[in-house]
């Protein structure tokens, strides 16, 4: 056992360092990245956190934290050079207070994100956050992503969501910004340089999130209609008619639709016609769930008259209602089982988004004859996952995966003409961080490297990521 090992084990005790069987978390979740840590450490406080980050610190020895596993671009898995230090946050999962007169909620970070949905609707009230992985993800990969998901509309990114955090930096000090303040203008809010950063400037051991009135009734639509831009003239139209009540508003594309149904053909569309595009949405609110349903319905109705959709089905109870958010939940699952895509998560103006959707089409069909486009995502956020699938008759999948970064290219550019974003809410990771020199001003990334430097001067925290 090596000496840093049985330092480790000295803090974390034996049990929570692994030294050989690192296949839980030396891959990312879509099998792209595979790493070789040194160990994996489980601490399970934040003082522990803190004195394994001042030993990695005196050895310089790098550090990659991680919690649930399941980011997209690499942020949480270690290089290959058998040199890195996992330290994991899984088993820091108590949720430490809910004060539901501040409404917030003090947890630590290794807590599920689903786990913590369900504490504030114990206490009658709402952790708005959600996405497909909120089984696995842990809020503190949350925060470090800062991750969107699908009710960003109506209640903001995570950003929006934390109050206080409390972090273990680079040299191993404890920063306790567990503050449950809704106004605090003491200097620099220091807990934003640590939202969204992946990782690179100290691990997140605790957080202090919002919480909101939980809704009394919430009433989800699927519906068809003819184009993106319908989707464009639906969004407006229904936040006219219902206003900030709407939470959800997803597009998805017939042929994402499709290998939904395809991989899990227990699930149905609920407008089996032949439709082009499908927008999912849900509208919420705290009043009586009848006069609701009947808002919704008047709604639609008129969207129905004045062509902006082609049909609708209106959930009937919530199991309805559940039954067409799987569709959307598995859209990512079911596309790993058609062959892997070059993915995109981009955000454009949404205004702007039906045009990108036909340039950056074009682009691809003149580059790619018969490219198979998987367009769908948080249109109400204007972020679409723009996930471009091997065009069958030319390329198999592993001859597809070595067109990335000419696929890239065609889009991130698109993306930039229309002033858009290469990264809405994954992140940066390994997999974009030398794109985003192509898109990023030089003195944005000139302020994020000394921002970097003096938080880590060693860079020994989580090191060829992001920057
Ligand atoms: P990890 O993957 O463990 O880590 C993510 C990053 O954060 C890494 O860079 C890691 O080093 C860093 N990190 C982890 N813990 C800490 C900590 N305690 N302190 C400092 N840094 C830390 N993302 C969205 O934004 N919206 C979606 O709708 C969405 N849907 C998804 C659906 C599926 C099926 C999957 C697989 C992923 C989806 N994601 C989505 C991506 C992913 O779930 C999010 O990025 C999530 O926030 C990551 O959380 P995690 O706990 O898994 O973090
Ligand atoms: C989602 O919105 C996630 O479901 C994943 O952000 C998107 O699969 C993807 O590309
Ligand atoms: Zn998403």
């Amino acid at each position: 056992m090596s000496d840093l090992a049985a330092k480790m084990r000295a803090i974390v005790g034996d049990a929570n360092v692994i030294t050989d069987d690192f296949a839980a978390y030396a891959n990312d979740w879509r099998k792209k990245y595979f790493g070789k840590p040194l160990l994996v450490v489980k601490p399970g406080t934040a003082a522990e956190v803190a004195a394994v980050v001042k030993l990695c610190a005196e050895t310089k020895t790098s550090i990659v934290p991680q919690a649930g596993n399941t980011g997209l671009v690499g942020g949480g898995v270690p290089d290959e050079s058998g040199t890195e230090v996992i330290i994991s946050v899984a088993r820091m999962n108590k949720v430490l207070e809910v004060d539901t007169i501040n409404n917030t909620m003090t947890v630590e970070a290794g807590c599920i994100l689903q786990t913590l949905q369900e504490t504030a609707a114990e206490h009658d009230r709402l952790f708005p956050l959600s996405l497909a992985a909120e089984g696995s993800c842990r809020i503190g990969g949350n925060i470090s992503t800062n991750a969107g998901g699908v009710q960003v509309l109506r209640y903001g990114n995570t950003r929006e969501l934390v109050m206080g955090l409390q972090v273990v930096l680079p040299s191993g000090e404890l920063w306790d910004g567990l503050r449950g303040l809704r106004k605090d203008n003491t200097g620099y809010d220091l807990k934003h340089l640590f939202i969204g950063a992946e990782g690179t400037l100290g691990i997140i051991t605790a957080a202090v999130l919002k919480l909101f009135p939980a809704p009394r009734a919430t009433q989800t639509a699927f519906i068809a209609l003819e184009s993106p831009q319908k989707a464009l003239d639906l969004l407006s139209h229904m936040k006219g008619a219902l206003g900030d009540r709407l939470t959800a508003f997803e597009l998805i594309s017939a042929f994402g639709l499709s290998l939904v149904t395809k991989y899990f053909p227990q699930l149905k569309s609920p407008l089996p016609g032949d439709y082009p595009w499908f927008v999912l949405t849900d509208i919420a609110d705290s009043r009586d769930a009848a006069a609701l349903t009947e808002e919704v319905e008047v709604a639609l109705g008129v969207a129905l008259e004045r062509e902006i959709i082609l049909d609708c089905a209106i959930a009937k109870n919530e199991t309805e209602g559940k039954r067409m958010w799987e569709l959307r939940e598995n859209m990512t699952e079911s596309q790993v089982h058609e062959g892997r895509s070059i993915k995109h998560d981009v955000s454009i103006p949404i205004s702007k988004i039906a045009e990108f959707i036909s340039a950056a089409d074009a682009a691809l069909e003149a580059a790619y004859p018969g490219v198979r486009i998987i367009t769908f995502g948080h249109v109400g956020d204007g972020n679409l996952h723009y996930n471009i699938a091997h065009p069958l008759a030319t390329h198999t999948e592993p001859n597809w995966v070595k067109e990335w970064e000419k696929v890239n290219l065609i889009v991130h550019d698109t993306t930039a003409k229309f002033n858009g974003s290469i990264s809405a809410e994954h992140g940066i990771g390994q997999l974009k961080r030398e794109e985003i020199k192509r898109y990023k001003a030089p003195l944005e990334l000139a302020v994020m490297r000394q921002i970097k430097v003096a938080l880590d001067p060693q860079n020994i925290m989580n090191p060829g990521k992001v920057i």
